[in-house]
């Protein structure tokens, strides 16, 4: 297993539009036990192939209180087939934008048709947090990231804090 490095906004590969897999692999199996290890080591709760510049349809995921046992979710080719009118507001954060963090609205609830880490199809109905974490994952496939659903003042705020940073942390 390896952890692979993480790719930090700004970054034009993250605005790149991930493509579907014909089926589930071996292959790609052992890149979403890479992606899962990547996502735990560095404390997040989903991750998207995009992040780590793989431009395949690949999420994975773990919801579970941290004092609880781990509980990994692998999506294939994620798609949203249904979404609820009703919205609801929450404080997202992104490994991508790191120690950046603001209020995103979304469908409180979505259903999620998906290929499982077998290859089987499979639909979810996803409500708080997993339905979050789901949009937030699909999004990055689509080459969106969660400041392109605030206001373009405070996303030109966080964007350029982390462009210093990077430039900051070349310097040394
Ligand atoms: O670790 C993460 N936490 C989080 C918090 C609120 C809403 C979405 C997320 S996803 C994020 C990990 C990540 O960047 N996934 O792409
Ligand atoms: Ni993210």
């Amino acid at each position: 297993m390896t952890i692979l490095p993480i790719i930090t906004a700004p970054d034009p590969r993250l605005k790149l539009i991930a493509k579907p897999v014909a089926a589930v692999t071996d292959e790609i199996r052992r890149f979403l036990d890479d992606m899962l290890e990547t996502m735990y080591a560095s404390e997040g709760i989903g991750l998207a192939a995009v992040q780590v510049g793989d431009l395949r349809r690949l999420v994975v995921m773990d919801i579970a209180q941290r004092d609880g046992g781990r509980e990994p979710r692998y999506f294939v080719n994620p798609e949203v087939v249904w979404q609820s009118e009703e919205e609801n507001v929450y404080l997202e954060g992104c490994l991508s934008l790191p120690g950046q963090f603001a209020d995103v609205v979304r469908p409180k609830t979505v259903k999620v048709k998906y290929l499982d880490y077998d290859g089987k199809p499979q639909q979810i109905d996803a409500d708080e947090l997993l339905a979050t974490c789901i949009q937030h994952e699909i999004d990055h496939l689509n080459g969106v990231v969660f400041v392109d659903h605030i206001s373009q003042v405070k996303r030109d705020i966080i964007l350029r804090k982390l462009k210093k940073e990077k430039r900051l942390a070349a310097a040394d």
